[in-house]
């Protein structure tokens, strides 16, 4: 089965109680929950890794080019600052989806611009949980027909 590597970003592991009318009340083990059920279903194995430091974050990326087929990664505030985390993302090679809880493109003008979209297949932005579930069907897609 192609393995998948889930990278959660800054502050995500506060998920359920860090402003929920913006984040949702699911916490991020019910999220992990959820991907996992839908990976199994998709044919995928999932190694799950939260951090709330850029450079634990880019060292999982550089391993994952050992073992990884592809990625599925929310930078967190990481998103809109990190120059070396999408460099880390680009020099994986590997097909990455970038995905965001809530809608960027709505809320502050810093927020508005993500420096690791370009470096990632596509994004799915403002489905609060539902966003990694989708852009981890959109990996499988990516891996059944690249
Ligand atoms: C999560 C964060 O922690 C923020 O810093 C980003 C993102 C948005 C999200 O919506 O998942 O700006």
């Amino acid at each position: 089965m192609p393995e998948v590597l889930v990278l959660h970003g800054p502050n995500l592991n506060l998920l359920g109680t860090r402003r929920p009318e913006i984040y949702g009340r699911m916490t991020l083990a019910e999220i992990d929950q959820r991907l996992q059920a839908r990976a199994a279903e998709l044919g995928l194995t999932l190694r799950i890794k939260q951090s709330n430091h850029e450079g634990e974050l880019i060292d999982a990326l550089h391993e994952a080019m050992g073992w990884a087929a592809a990625v599925l990664i929310n930078p967190g505030g990481l998103t809109h600052t990190s120059v070396a985390l999408r460099d880390a993302v680009e020099a994986t090679g590997l097909p990455a989806v970038e995905v965001h809880l809530s809608n960027i493109y709505a809320r502050e003008p810093f927020r508005q611009v993500s420096l690791i979209s370009p470096v990632c297949v596509g994004h799915v932005v403002g489905f609060g949980w539902r966003s990694y579930v989708l852009g981890l069907e959109a990996v499988a897609g990516l891996l059944r027909e690249p």
